[in-house]
Order: structure tokens, then C-alpha cells, then sequence
């Protein structure tokens, strides 16, 4: 028998240190239930319990937030690399790895890129403006509601698949001081800014595991490209729960 449910779509939490409160920008719940699925926010469950987190969902979204220590990927510790939650890191790198095993679809956001390409085994930028030759500064202090830069999408892509065939470069929001600086083995670029800056990564050998390094939680109203590929990644995670149900 058909299942029409929406698909149940995870998205990792944030943690406020201060009031030791969990957070969740509403603007990822909005998009995923705008595109038609039911949005659940995941507080850091015991990895005990990691497997039944994923069997309540059909997809998953690693969101934004603070830098995860260097020592996840083999680089020398950074002044700029700041905000450090060990319980959130903890978490989201054996949920991020579980899923990926599993072959769930996978949204990842700025940090979420970043942190899906250490979990396959590549590497990022500490502070991308020491290491990375003639790179813009992608975190001026533009806020995410305004673009910031463009990218430039390789047309083979899944990603300009799923962002609905658009024109290959669109401007984006960009909050960000770190990149992806080695690529994991399984995965590939889909899209960069004009200063060679990775902006997108995806695993070919996967339905539907894209990162990218822009916020588009933040501009699926303005930008169609966005739009879709909210839509595209809730039609992904539909399938994977038809499969599993
Ligand atoms: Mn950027």
C-alpha cells in the first residue's frame, strides 16, 4: 500500500552553553515543513541509543554552528577556531557516520559540510584566510538574509539536479571562515565561489547526500534554487522511508 505520510526529517541541534539550553534556528523547521515534511529537532542522545534516533527518521540535516577542534582532522590547533561543544561534536560525528552507513539522505549546512566531509575521512581549513591563496573573506559580517557571493554549480551535478536545473551560478549567503581543503574520497565538488572556494560537496555512490556551505534555510523564499532543493531533499527522504516502512 502507497504511504503518502510526509517523511520525518531530523535536524541536529545547536547548544547554548550558557543557559545549557538546546536551540534550533526556526528557519531550517520552516524550510523542511515548507517543502512538505515534518521537522523534529534532535537533542545529543546517548550513542547507546543512536540507532533508534535514526529509525524515527528518513532524513537527516547537520545544521550550522561553531567549529569542531582541529585535532578531527589532523591540523594544528587554531586561535580561530572557537565555540567548541564536546557533547554536540560527540554526537553529530557518530550520527553523521551511522547515517552515512546507512545511505540516509543527508542535508549538510556550513558547519554540517564541513563535518560530513571530516566524517568521510577529509580534511577543512582551520581559518581558511592563512591557508587558502587570493580567498575572499566569506564571513564579512553579512547578514544571512542578504547574498554574500555567487557560485558556480557544475552542471553534472546532483546538486544542480536537485537545485531544479537552475542557471549554473546564483548568488548566496556565506558565513563561514573555514572550507573544505581535502576532499573525502567518496565525495565531489558540485559548486564553488569565483575564488575557488568549495561551496558544495556530494557522494555520487549515494541517493542523496549533499553539502553545502551556504544557508539556504535562509533564502527558500527569495531564491528558487534553494526552494528546490529543499523539495528535492524531502522527495529523497519520502523515498527512503517508503523503503524502510
Ligand atoms: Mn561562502
Amino acid at each position: 500500500m502507497a504511504n503518502n505520510r510526509p517523511p520525518v526529517i531530523g535536524i541536529v541541534s545547536d547548544f547554548d552553553v550558557e543557559t545549557e539550553n538546546y536551540v534550533c534556528d526556526k528557519q531550517y523547521v520552516r524550510a523542511i515543513e515548507n517543502a512538505g515534511a515534518v521537522a523534529i529537532i534532535l537533542p545529543y542522545a546517548e550513542a547507546d541509543d543512536l540507532s533508534e534516533v535514526l529509525n524515527l527518521i528518513s532524513g537527516l540535516v547537520l545544521t550550522g554552528g561553531k567549529d569542531f577542534p582541529t585535532e578531527l582532522y589532523d591540523a594544528a590547533p587554531h586561535p580561530a577556531v572557537q565555540g567548541i561543544i564536546p557533547e554536540r561534536d560527540n554526537f553529530e560525528f557518530e550520527l553523521a557516520h551511522s547515517a552515512l552507513n546507512r545511505s540516509m539522505p543527508i542535508l549538510g549546512i556550513c558547519r554540517g559540510m564541513q563535518l560530513l566531509n571530516v566524517v568521510a575521512g577529509g580534511t577543512i581549513y582551520p581559518h581558511t584566510l592563512d591557508e587558502f591563496a587570493n580567498a575572499l573573506d566569506h564571513r564579512d559580517g553579512t547578514p544571512l538574509d542578504q547574498t554574500a557571493h555567487e557560485v558556480q554549480i557544475e552542471r553534472s551535478s546532483l546538486l544542480w539536479r536537485a537545485c531544479g536545473e537552475q542557471p549554473s551560478s546564483f548568488p548566496v549567503n556565506s558565513m563561514h571562515h573555514q572550507a573544505i581543503k581535502q576532499l573525502a574520497p567518496e565525495f565531489v565538488v558540485s559548486a564553488r565561489a569565483d575564488d575557488g572556494v568549495v561551496e558544495a560537496i556530494e557522494a555520487p555512490g549515494r541517493p542523496f547526500v549533499i553539502g553545502v556551505q551556504w544557508h539556504p534555510e535562509w533564502m527558500y523564499v527569495s531564491e528558487s534554487a534553494c526552494r528546490h532543493l529543499f523539495k528535492n531533499f524531502v522527495r529523497a527522504c519520502s523515498l527512503n522511508s517508503r523503503k524502510v516502512a
